[in-house]
């Protein structure tokens, strides 16, 4: 008999008292783990009455709520692959994902299901969820079904989910994860952060990416503990629900937006245990401010798309700001210098590598792209430039790679650069980051006009809505006569980041 080695097997084995709260949702309602458990063999039950079968894609573009998350977990014990997709993609996005992906079941607003199912195979379920969670063809079939589901085991090398990505070319590359790589890394982070029964974690992060759904979410599970689970970040939100939570993870955002208002305050966290960081730089200013206003040391991790976590800062030990911390338990990171691939002592500035359970196996149906990735020896290659102190704290200090991050949120440029040289009035345009206070960096156009034609940021910017989601779309639009490029015909970002900046 083959063994269970997927991730609800393990969820399944660290459950609680199945009377003990799972989730407590913004409208009152409360979910135990036993709910937990009745509710997904509900949904999987109707996933599968759709037709939906291990290693085929389920692909889910919903607003966050309960249900959405009970969703993943449905998913994952029909043994189908989880596809998840930000609400604000736009439907010429989702056209991709969807060709790419071939998901034989797709859930979304109920409001999308017809222009949803004019762009998949007749053979493909669409099924609806609505934004609270409480209506739609899903949640309406799956009361009607058993609330007992035989779970299909899974290897550890079988996938749980795929997570698309864009890339430096501009086009999204399906992250293949497996059930070893979300099952170590959230094993791994219940130790490391000291997860258990009696914890209940803020939960205000979107839940189709990495951070809010497994790094929160898993971790949760694999303790038995509990989620107060917010629908998105709202400062009033936060403030009602801190003095009744634990622990919180944002992005950094959320710690400045947070340290903006005054209700920040020692009695307002007292009952937290820990806040942890990450998905984007935390300001080494805000980790001061913080912890000045709130005796807490933020705990800042690293990790990425690919990879789930890589580095924690300690629990017990210090927590050092400007710092990710350690690698975690099991997983190797070295410092590699440029192409050449040689190892770079502590000190020295290069390419973080990595390679353990936590990495994952490649990109969907792009070989190429996957053999590109990865070393020959098994280290992936990050593209963040970093370096190990004396202390072995790994600091990030930069990208080797053309990425914006803004709020926590990935934009590539060069995505959002085909889409400005497409806007009729156009010559060419290059897109970069710059510093923003609320969303640590801000997507900046800096276009070339056609000499006849005069386009202005208001038009540019409206000629883009519907072909990019509103986080992609720039901020500020800055017109320039000509690109400042090198000998090779390379745009140089530096010398723009430079030049805008003295604007
Ligand atoms: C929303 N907008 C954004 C944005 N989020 N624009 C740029 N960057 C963002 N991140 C748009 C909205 O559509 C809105 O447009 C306008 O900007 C202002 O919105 P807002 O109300 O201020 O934004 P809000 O909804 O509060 O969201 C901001 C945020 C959110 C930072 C709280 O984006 C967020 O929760 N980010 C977390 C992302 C995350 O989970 N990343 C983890 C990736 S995993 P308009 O015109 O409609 O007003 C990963 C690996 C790892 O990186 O290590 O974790
Ligand atoms: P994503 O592809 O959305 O998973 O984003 C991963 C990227 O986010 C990483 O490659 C890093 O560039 C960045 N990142 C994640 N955590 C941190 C952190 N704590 N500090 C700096 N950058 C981070």
């Amino acid at each position: 008999m083959i063994q269970d080695e997927s991730l609800f097997a393990v969820i399944r084995s660290a459950a609680p008292d199945h009377r003990k709260t799972f989730l407590k949702a913004l409208d009152g309602r409360v979910l135990t783990h036993g709910d937990m458990f009745a509710r997904t063999a509900q949904i999987a039950n109707c996933l599968r009455a759709s037709g939906l079968r291990a290693g085929d894609r389920l692909a889910v573009q919903v607003e966050k709520s309960s249900e959405a998350l009970l969703v993943y977990l449905a998913c994952l014990r029909t043994g189908a692959i989880y596809l998840p997709l930000n609400p604000a993609y736009t439907l010429a996005e989702v056209e991709y994902f969807l060709a790419d992906a071939t998901p034989s079941c797709v859930v979304v607003r109920p409001e999308n299901e017809t222009s949803v199912r004019a762009l998949v195979p007749e053979t493909t379920t669409v099924l609806g969820l609505s934004d609270d969670g409480r209506t739609g063809s899903l949640i309406e079939q799956s009361y009607a079904m058993p609330i007992e589901f035989d779970d299909i085991s899974r290897e550890a090398d079988d996938l749980a989910a795929i997570l698309y990505t864009s890339g430096t070319t501009g086009r999204s590359k399906g992250t293949m994860l497996t059930q070893r790589n979300l099952v170590s890394n959230a094993l791994t982070l219940r130790e490391l952060w000291r997860f258990t029964e009696r914890d209940v974690l803020l939960h205000a992060l979107p839940i189709f990416h990495t951070h809010g759904l497994f790094t929160a979410t898993n971790t949760v599970l694999m303790a038995g503990a509990a989620m107060n689970f917010l629908p998105r970040f709202d400062a009033d939100q936060i403030f009602a629900y801190l003095g009744e939570s634990t622990v919180m993870m944002g992005v950094p955002t959320f710690y400045t937006r947070l340290l903006a208002d005054p209700r920040l305050t020692r009695d307002a966290v007292a009952h937290m245990r820990v806040f942890i960081s990450g998905s984007a730089p935390l300001r080494e200013e805000t980790h001061s401010t913080w912890l000045a206003r709130t005796d807490h040391v933020i705990l800042e991790r690293y990790g990425m798309t690919e990879t789930n976590m890589i580095t924690s800062n300690p629990y017990v030990g210090e927590r050092r700001a400007g710092t990710v911390g350690f690698p975690l338990p099991g997983v190797e990171l070295r410092i590699v210098e440029g192409d050449a691939g040689a190892s770079l002592p502590a000190g020295e500035i290069g390419v973080i590598e990595v390679r353990g359970p936590n990495v994952c196996k490649g990109y969907w149906k792009k070989p190429e792209q996957t053999v590109e990735s990865f070393r020959d020896d098994g280290f992936f290659i990050t593209g963040d430039l970093g370096m190990i102190d004396a202390q072995g704290y790994v600091q990030i200090v930069g990208r080797a790679k053309d990425l914006v991050i803004s709020g926590g949120l990935n934009v590539y440029p060069r995505e959002v650069e085909i889409e400005i040289d497409a806007v009729p009035g156009v010559l060419e345009s290059a897109v970069i980051g710059l510093p923003h206070p609320d969303l640590g960096e801000a997507v900046t156009a800096v276009v070339v006009r056609q000499s006849d034609i005069s386009i202005n940021e208001t038009e540019l910017i409206a000629a883009l809505a519907g072909r990019l989601a509103k986080f992609k779309q720039p901020k500020r639009v800055i017109f320039v006569d000509a690109l400042p490029r090198n000998t090779m015909g390379k745009v140089q970002k530096n010398k723009l980041r430079e030049y805008c900046r003295t604007l």
